[in-house]
């Protein structure tokens, strides 16, 4: 039968499992990536599985998100990774050498191959034909130990892509185009696959641009093509001998086709605080903007950063407005430095940034109370940015570089100075030296001891799941919480490998007293539940969003949806996500009402209905868990990590 590419590679690596939409299929890993923000958890995780090294073809942990080094917490988390990396036969990626995604996609990035990454933009690899997954830690955690990733079987949805971007429009407009249709919500459990004739004038990086934001749709994952252009980028990376065809088959089948005519896209921005909030540039053409940030693993490759530096070559910076550049890794600062475009944008009055996450993440570059900030990564949650009162928008590089040029949102294509299309070079320069430990891929080094400095804590392990849950509604919160309002970046990173001091700032800016109630709870023998509206858990693969409120006490989540890699995160750290029946008595519940689960053991064995019991209100609703065996087991036990431990799974 006539296949789509994310069937031939889904068939190809399907270990147990249906593949048919809905059905849990379960999938072999070829490589896992972790970054150091989830990656000490990971590794956490991976150590106490007690296995000699890395089974998974190919294991890369990066360095890239805290870099700040502020306080000795991040240097010990390095120390820890390398060490850890060197024992197990895992290729360590130094601080320095870039962000994950971009390094992986130059070095790594195999067509038709799978990749499992504890960070949610590891779909970048499907811009190289990649079926890239982003997941919790344990979960990456497993699949380097060779066990396989279980998924719910996705739809697939072709995105056709027509006719050509004109000068001015890129990438990052394209996916803005495709968040305005689909949003942020509602696309759980679906894949988007690209093709038609629009997807040859588009290089590896614009389709990774294009790959990376799907995040933000909630998709599992996206992919394009492994045609001659990726030949051709893999040739340039030195990687000729990865290539492999993908595409399509004749007549294959899809669940649902967007057409996209590439000439009708115009420059984009997405609004503050939604990646899903679209609006054209056209609209908010002479808007101030105080600042202007261009890089992160969505837009930091050398095309994009030499259109940026094209742009601003020869002229200054508009005086009001701060500007930053990080590359997505050393390989593009080699390449900007080798033609004289760093010193083009240092001229200009750009400050360059070190190659890694950075203001992404919120963890310098923070921008001024109520500043326009216009950045060209993938995610403008309130809040991120640092500060609370900024207004992020997420635009193109050429939309950031017009700006940085006037001082206000400016449409590029009104612009005299726009450059011609910039290619794709026929040669990197390759630089592999910041990868250690290659030549002990597979092996390991057995007795490398192990650097766990003071802020290297341990994993937190569950209790089963009582009979009853008697609880408090900890915390109400409505649709499309992420998890940055969860657990929160930025300044708190640093305490990721610290779940006892992490756990401190839940909620932290939504309810700054959840900590204290959920704490108080605890001591006095409640459960904790959290209530939430819709697409809850939107955004990062964090396990620390699950991990830390498990840690205060938190059992059942009640929700009128959630989304897919949080909800995976909740099952493994053994918090029961329910969802109303009826999403009318999310409003029946108030905020520190007593709620009682009855039998709610019995239900996760069986068909995962409970009936809640508010006695409080002196109300009542149902709501229900939809589980595979896998998960109930996983669940009755506490968590993944005590399933393990019990050896249920
Ligand atoms: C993000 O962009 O939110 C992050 C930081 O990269 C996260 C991972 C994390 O929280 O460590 C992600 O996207 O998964
Ligand atoms: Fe890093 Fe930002 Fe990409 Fe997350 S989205 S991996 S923080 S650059």
């Amino acid at each position: 039968m006539a296949q789509n590419i994310v069937e031939k590679i889904l068939a190809a690596h399907r270990v147990a499992g249906e593949l048919k939409p809905g059905c849990e299929l379960a999938i072999r890993i070829d490589q896992t990536l972790t970054q150091d923000a989830t990656g000490t958890m990971a590794y956490l995780q991976f150590e106490s599985m007690g296995l000699d090294c890395v089974k998974a073809d190919l294991a890369v942990s990066y360095v890239d998100h805290n870099t700040i080094q502020v306080g000795f917490e991040n240097a010990d988390d390095h120390a820890y990774l390398k060490s850890v990396a060197q024992r197990y036969g895992i290729v360590f990626s130094r601080p320095g050498n870039g962000i994950c995604h971009q390094l992986h996609l130059e070095r790594f990035g195999k067509p038709g191959a799978t990749l499992l990454g504890s960070d949610s933009h590891t779909p970048t690899g499907g811009g190289i034909g990649m079926i890239a997954i982003g997941a919790g830690g344990i979960d990456v955690a497993v699949a380097m130990g060779g066990g396989p990733f279980y998924l719910t079987c996705p739809k697939v949805t072709l995105v056709r892509l027509s006719g050509a971007l004109k000068p001015g429009v890129s990438a990052k407009d394209v996916i803005l185009t495709v968040l305005k249709v689909y949003g942020t919500q509602g696309n759980v459990g679906r894949v988007l696959e690209y093709g038609g004739p629009g997807v040859a004038g588009l290089g590896v990086p614009a389709r990774a641009t294009i790959t990376n934001m799907g995040a933000e749709l909630g998709v599992t994952t996206s992919v394009f093509p492994s045609d001659a252009t990726t030949l051709a980028f893999l040739k340039a990376q030195g990687r000729g001998k990865d290539w492999a065809e993908l595409k399509a088959d004749e007549g294959a089948r899809y669940d649902r086709v967007l057409e996209i005519d590439l000439g009708l896209v115009e420059p984009m921005a997405a609004c503050p605080h939604s990646p899903g909030n679209i609006a054209t540039i056209a609209s908010l053409a002479g808007k101030k903007v105080n600042q202007v940030l261009i890089g992160s693993c969505t837009n930091s490759s050398y095309r994009d950063l030499k259109t940026a530096a094209l742009m601003l070559r020869g002229k200054k910076i508009h005086p009001d407005v701060e500007v930053g550049v990080a590359p997505g890794s050393r390989q593009v600062v080699a390449m900007l430095a080798g033609e004289g475009l760093l010193t083009d944008l240092v001229a200009a009055g750009v400050r360059i940034l070190e190659n890694a996450c950075g203001f992404c993440i919120g963890n310098h570059m923070s921008p001024g109370t109520g500043a326009v900030s216009l950045r060209t990564s993938n995610r403008n949650f309130e809040g991120r940015t640092g500060t609370q009162s900024a207004q992020a928008y997420l635009v193109s590089p050429e939309t950031a570089a017009a700006a940085a040029l006037t001082g206000v949102f400016t449409d590029p294509r009104s612009l005299a100075s726009l450059p011609e299309g910039v290619a794709e070079p026929a040669a990197f320069d390759v630089d592999d030296s910041m990868f250690l430990f290659r030549e002990t891929v597979g092996k390991g080094v057995p007795g490398t001891a192990i650097a766990r400095g003071p802020n290297i804590g341990q994993v937190p392990s569950g209790k089963p799941l009582p009979a009853t849950v008697e609880g408090v509604a900890v915390i109400k919160v409505g649709d499309k919480v992420t998890t940055d309002h969860i657990m929160p970046a930025g300044a708190r990173l640093k305490y990721r490998s610290n779940v006892p001091q992490y756990a401190k700032y839940v909620f932290e800016h939504v309810d700054p007293s959840f900590y204290a109630n959920a704490v108080a709870n605890r001591d006095a023998g409640l459960c904790n539940i959290i209530v939430a509206g819709d697409s809850y858990g939107q955004g990062s693969s964090r396990e620390h969003a699950a991990m830390c409120p498990m840690y205060l006490g938190v059992k059942a989540l009640v929700a009128k949806s959630i989304e897919r890699i949080h909800l995976a995160n909740l099952i493994n750290f053994g918090i029961v996500p329910f969802i109303f029946d009826n999403p009318a008595d999310y409003g029946a519940v108030a905020k520190g009402d007593r709620l009682v689960l009855d039998g709610v053991r019995e239900a996760v064995a069986g068909d995962g209905k409970v009936a809640v019991r508010n006695v409080t209100q002196g109300t009542a609703f149902t709501a229900s868990t939809v589980l595979s065996p896998r998960q109930k087991t996983i669940l009755l036990n506490g968590g993944l990590l005590a399933a393990v431990a019990a050896g249920a799974v």
